[in-house]
């Protein structure tokens, strides 16, 4: 990536400066691996999911009691992680935040069997994992969905759909939100853990996104779940989608930066050597003025981002505020810097191949994924208002 000195920061340190070095390295030595986009993306994501284990970069996703290089989960090299990642690749990206979002609820809310059944596997990039939230008739308002799990003995079972979930039809799990309680009750939910093959799940779609990505649609059938694949308790669901969405939308923010920073370093190569008029771009106060634009809005996504993960990492409270913000700013920050980008490109920028040009398609699905821009808008009112 380019000049690094933002981790000169106050949020950061020295061993965020070592892990971005090392991922600086790894990135350069793994390109051919992160330039596979687009073609047999279901290989491509469980091949790049390995090499994320091999490297041990998923080993950030969990504290050291269970295998992790610190003892916490810290935010902020999961924002670095992803930050390198996105710069190089919106799928490498993708494999490490799904493998996140499948392994954080049983991290944070899984006893101690549980996690020793799945996590091991995970943190290797041996088994893949999902996190099943959105349904057809719910996405943004998750205390109404629908997919219910009624007790049935020493089981549950599960009858409803899930659909946009990452990772379906790989997955070797499932973290599945159902609702145990009464209809709209933000605390009727609970969440499950359901491995891929229970009979009565099933997959039954594959969706095509503009970014190329493994994501479609599940279905649950009387799927028959024993009561020790919950996580924590009957009604504690609706905290655990939203206390993972707090460690995770800040780095989803990261994601973007990383997508920004990629478009701002590919418009600076662009205007220094394109000529137009007898002069390079770069002589144009128009495209001074733009880079100008771009360059801001990359550093106040940058400060968000880390002060919402710096949050996380060192204040004993909930960043609820915090990483909506992050999310929002920088998802939607992004769009416009690569959209300058494209611009500055021309017809180049629309050629499809370009890096631009997938950079343009990669990051939409951000500013609608874990929480629209106008979800986060929600929390973050919520926050200063109240209800
Ligand atoms: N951490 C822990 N608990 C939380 C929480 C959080 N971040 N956010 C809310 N809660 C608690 C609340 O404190 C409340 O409990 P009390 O009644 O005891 O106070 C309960 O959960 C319900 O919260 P709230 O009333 O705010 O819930 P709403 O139904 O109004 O929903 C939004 C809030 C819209 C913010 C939530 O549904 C949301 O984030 N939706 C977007 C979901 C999403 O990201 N979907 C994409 C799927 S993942 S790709």
């Amino acid at each position: 990536m380019d000049s690094a000195d933002y981790l000169e920061w106050p949020f950061f340190e020295p061993r965020h400066r070592a892990l971005n070095d090392k991922l600086a390295v790894w990135t350069a030595s793994h390109q051919p691996l992160l330039d596979s986009n687009g073609h047999d993306i279901e290989r491509v994501t469980r091949a790049i999911a390995a090499e994320l284990g091999n490297a041990g970069w998923l080993r950030y996703l969990v504290p050291a009691t269970l295998g992790g290089p610190l003892p916490a989960i810290d935010v902020r090299s999961l924002c670095l992680i992803r930050e390198s990642l996105a710069f190089h690749s919106g799928i490498a990206d993708c494999a490490f935040a799904i493998q996140g979002l499948g392994s954080a609820p049983l991290t944070l809310f899984g006893n101690a069997a549980l996690k020793q059944k799945y996590l091991p596997g995970m943190i290797e990039g041996k088994r893949l994992g999902a996190f099943a939230l959105s349904e057809p008739e719910s996405g943004s308002d998750v205390a109404r969905l629908r997919t219910a799990a009624r007790r049935d003995g020493n089981a549950y079972l599960l009858n409803g759909a899930k659909t946009w979930i990452s990772n379906a039809g790989i997955a070797d799990h499932y973290i599945v939100f159902a609702r145990t309680g009464e209809p709209g009750d933000a605390k009727g939910l609970a969440a499950f853990v359901v491995d891929a093959g229970t009979p009565g799940l099933a997959i039954t779609e594959k969706i095509d996104i503009v970014a190329p990505h493994v994501i479609g649609t599940l279905i649950f059938n009387d799927c028959r779940v024993d009561a020790s694949a919950l996580l924590g308790e009957p009604g504690e669901g609706f905290r655990i989608a939203m206390s993972t969405l707090d460690i995770f939308r800040a780095t989803v923010g990261a994601a973007a930066l990383g997508f920004a920073r990629r478009a701002l370093h590919e418009a600076i190569d662009r205007v220094g050597r394109r000529e137009v008029f007898g002069q390079k771009l770069a002589q144009f106060q128009a495209t001074q003025m733009r880079i100008a634009d771009m360059a801001v809005e990359v550093d106040a996504a940058a400060l968000l981002v880390y002060r919402a993960a710096w949050t996380k990492d060192t204040q004993e409270r909930r960043v609820t505020r915090e990483s909506a913000m992050a999310k929002l700013y920088a998802t939607e920050a992004a769009q416009r810097v690569i959209d300058s980008a494209v611009q500055l490109f021309g017809g180049l920028g629309v050629t499809v191949g370009s890096t631009v040009e997938r950079l343009y398609r990669e990051i939409r699905p951000l500013r609608i994924y874990e929480g629209t821009s106008e979800i986060q808008k929600i929390v973050i009112a919520t926050q200063l208002l109240g209800k």
